[in-house]
């Protein structure tokens, strides 16, 4: 037994110094250590040896275990200490490569469009007011003054979460909540994400960006109204934009009107932008119907109100000369770039 034990000892040794990484000196590990290894065998076959014998046998099945686990323990921390060096060595960092360039983001055409319509219409005292894009069909629609039967309300132009609940297809409803609920008089923009069921093209998006503006007051006319968005042309488009009203139909307001800018690409003449006609549609707008009025509990009689609604999308393609509205949903760096 004894000679056995030496020659399980000078194996162990050998194994363990013969180990070239870690993976093998584990290998040797539970070769002699392990629960199922040689040492382990050995211990259980002393229940053949004499009382006196087995205390002394014991004793040195111990001593075995401790000097190879003692070797196990430098070897590993050669080995370890091995790895660390090779790893210094090949692994260095040559500081001179060139860094990793940072892509720097700039400014979407829609923020800056809305930037500059927020800084126009601030300039004249208005607030601005923000709501949700998930809204009642009265605060879309009743409130609005349109009736069950309009064809707006037709369920290819909308989209319906319920019977009683939309995602907004303009943001008056905000208009709507604000008028219920603040003191007059009042003057603010709500921009904001609208929705309409509308198949995608180069001017047509079911999600894009409108921003609507609010006049409440008393003795709020139509020249006040014009007065308002000329100055808004001319600030957005420059000082010699001429503008037009022509008459239009919307179910909120009474009188309506759409507004054309004169084309500041050709100043008139007739372009490729203008579609050779001089002028550009750029909004719709109108005196608030004394039916909205009422609804929001305000005397017709005693306060009048004018609104505007305009695309943030429009406005952007116009002011950047972009063709095709599909690109401002992209996210293309290489376009997006060239707005810094
Ligand atoms: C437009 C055109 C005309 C409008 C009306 C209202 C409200 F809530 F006050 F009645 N907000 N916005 C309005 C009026 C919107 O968009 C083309």
């Amino acid at each position: 037994m004894k000679e056995k034990l030496k020659e399980l000892r000078e194996n162990a040794i050998k194994q363990i110094k013969e180990s070239e990484n870690l993976d093998k000196l584990n290998e040797a590990r539970v070769t002699f250590l392990g629960k199922k290894g040689e040492l382990t065998a050995m211990l259980k076959s002393m229940k053949d040896l004499s009382e006196e014998e087995r205390p002394i046998f014991g004793q040195l099945v111990n001593e075995t275990r401790e000097a190879i686990e003692k070797l196990i323990d430098e070897t590993k921390k050669n080995l370890e200490n091995k790895e660390l060096m090779y790893k210094l060595e090949k692994e260095e960092i040559d500081v001179t490569l060139p860094g990793k360039k940072i892509k720097v983001g700039a400014k979407h055409p829609c923020s800056l469009a809305l930037e500059e319509v927020e800084r126009i219409f601030g300039g004249m005292g208005y607030e601005i007011v923000e709501g949700p894009e998930i809204e009642k069909d009265y605060y879309n629609f009743e409130a609005l003054n349109i009736p069950a039967n309009h064809p707006a309300k037709d369920e290819q132009d909308t989209f319906y979460i319920n019977s009683d609940i939309v995602l907004r297809t303009q943001t008056s409803p905000v208009q709507i909540r604000t008028m219920e609920t603040r003191p007059l008089p009042l003057r603010m923009i709500s921009p904001g994400r609208v929705f309409r069921s509308d198949e995608i093209d180069a001017t047509h998006s079911p999600s894009f960006h409108q921003i609507e503006g609010l006049i409440v007051d008393k003795n709020v006319t139509l020249a006040d109204l014009k007065g308002t968005l000329e100055l808004f042309a001319k600030e957005l488009f420059g000082a010699d934009t001429k503008v037009k009203f022509r008459p239009h139909h919307f179910p909120f307001t009474e009188p309506s009107a759409e507004m054309d800018v004169s084309c500041f690409k050709c100043h008139g003449k007739g372009c490729r932008f203008c579609k050779g006609s001089g002028w550009i549609e750029i909004l719709g707008c109108g005196m608030v119907h004394p039916n909205v009025l009422r609804m929001c509990n305000i005397d017709p009689d005693e306060y009048s109100a004018f609104a505007f609604g305009v695309g943030l999308e429009r406005i952007a393609l116009l002011k950047y000369e972009i063709d095709d509205l599909r690109l401002l949903y992209e996210n293309d760096d290489r376009f997006l770039k060239q707005f810094k």
